[in-house]
This record gives structure tokens, C-alpha cells and sequence, in this order.
């Protein structure tokens, strides 16, 4: 059997066709399932959905054989067990800097101010601010990091951007890219050695969907 953690939303619907080249079909969408285990149509296939920011997790202790997750969340988790063969390109975004309209960022970094800087991204918000020689007090959250500016909790957030349409909608503008994102897909080493000829396939038919 080989297990493959997705998370619900943008990464399962943009996986569904890696697994159609690899010739599995999910036998029901997660959405509409309160099922956290979800089988297809290979008997020796299933998926399990769980939160984006497990999936790494799933994977590196082995509950799950391969997983689907976004650059941010690889980087965030460390990597430790993990064999990362393909960037999917899909699920794309990337990862800012943003602040409240009219709020004069550059003045202050200019300044040396110390800055308030609410996110979900602590480890690549230090590394960014300290590569700048920002000083900055992090305040971690763990979603809508869109508010935090505009109640004064924050001058600042680092939070993923894809259309631009949550800035918008919240009167903060982008003022800083750290890096692009996409989604990997994830091994776990041992199982791809013991699960060889039914993992490596797999990996491969993903290849061939992206056109590696
Ligand atoms: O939503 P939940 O709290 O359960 O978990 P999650 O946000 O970690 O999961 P999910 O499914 O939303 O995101 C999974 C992965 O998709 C992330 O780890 C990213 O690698 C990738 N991805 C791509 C995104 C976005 N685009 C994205 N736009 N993840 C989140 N967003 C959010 C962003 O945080 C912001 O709140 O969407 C909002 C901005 O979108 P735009 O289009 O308005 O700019
Ligand atoms: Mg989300």
C-alpha cells in the first residue's frame, strides 16, 4: 500500500491531474467527504488529507510514502528524512513583505526603527530581516495575518501573495518579495527504498506530467 498526504483546497485540486498521469483517481473529493482517509481506484493506492503544514510531518515519519507541500511550509519544517525530487510549479505564490497604505517602510528601515512584524513564517522573517540588518520583534500567528496592521497588533506582516486581491481588500500594499513558491513533492527515504518499484513509477509519471 502507498500513502499520499495532500491537503484540502488549492494543492489537492492542482495534484488531481499528477496522480491522473500516475493512474490514480480518488474515489471522492475531500471537500465533500468528512473522510480523512480517502481511497481510488488502485486498491494499492490511498490518500490521506491533512493540514498543509503537516504534511511534511506525515511523510518524514512515515504514515505517508510521498506527500504534496508548498516551499514555505518545507522551509519552515526543516526538511530532516525528506527526499524532495520534483518542484511541481503549482500552487504558486509568493512569500512578502506588506504593510498598511501610506505606512513609510522604507523611511523606516532607513531610520533603523524596530519593526513589528506579525506572521506565520518566523524562521524566513528573521532570516530575511536579519540578512537586511532590520531589527524586528516577530509576533507569531497562525492565519489572517492581513489584520494584524490595521489594529496597530503590527507594522508589518510577511504573509504569501497569489492574486494580490486579500492586500487589496485590506488596504495594505506589498513592499518587500522574500521569494517565489511553488509545491514539491515529498519522499520518505526509507519507504523509497523498500516501496522502490511502486514509488519510483510514481515519481516518474509526476516527472512526465510536468513535462522533467
Ligand atoms: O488554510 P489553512 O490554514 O488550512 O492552511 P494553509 O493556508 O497552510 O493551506 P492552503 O491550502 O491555503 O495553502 C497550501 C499551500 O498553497 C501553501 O502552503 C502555499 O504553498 C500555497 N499557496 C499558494 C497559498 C497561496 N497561494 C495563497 N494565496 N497559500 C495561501 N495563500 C493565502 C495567503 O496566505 C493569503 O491569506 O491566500 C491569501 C492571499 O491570496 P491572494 O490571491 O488574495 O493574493
Ligand atoms: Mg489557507
Amino acid at each position: 500500500m502507498i500513502t499520499i498526504a495532500l491537503s484540502k483546497g488549492r494543492i489537492f485540486e492542482e495534484t488531481l491531474p499528477l496522480l491522473a498521469a500516475a493512474g490514480v483517481v480518488p474515489a471522492e473529493a475531500p471537500e465533500s467527504s468528512r473522510k480523512l482517509i480517502i481511497g481510488t481506484n488502485r486498491d494499492d493506492v490511498r490518500l490521506i488529507i491533512v493540514r498543509a503544514s503537516d504534511v511534511p510531518t506525515y511523510v518524514q515519519y512515515g504514515a505517508a510514502d510521498l506527500g504534496v507541500a508548498g516551499r514555505d511550509v518545507l522551509i519552515e519544517h526543516g526538511g530532516a528524512g525528506l527526499y524532495q525530487p520534483l518542484d511541481l510549479e503549482i500552487a504558486k505564490c509568493r512569500l512578502m513583505v506588506a504593510v498598511q497604505n501610506g505606512f513609510d517602510y522604507q523611511g523606516a528601515v532607513q531610520q533603523g526603527a524596530r519593526l513589528r512584524v506579525a506572521t506565520k513564517y518566523t524562521d524566513q522573517a528573521r532570516e530575511h530581516f536579519a540578512a537586511k540588518g532590520v531589527h524586528v520583534d516577530l509576533i507569531k500567528l497562525y492565519g489572517s495575518m492581513e489584520l494584524a496592521p490595521l489594529v496597530g497588533l503590527a507594522d508589518a506582516i510577511v504573509d504569501l501573495v497569489s492574486t494580490g486581491g486579500t492586500l487589496k481588500a485590506n488596504d495594505l500594499v506589498a513592499v518587500e518579495h522574500i521569494r517565489d513558491i511553488s509545491s514539491r513533492l515529498i519522499v520518505n527515504q526509507a519507504a523509497l527504498k523498500l516501496k522502490e518499484e511502486q514509488i519510483q513509477p510514481m515519481i516518474d509519471a509526476f516527472a512526465g506530467a510536468i513535462g522533467h
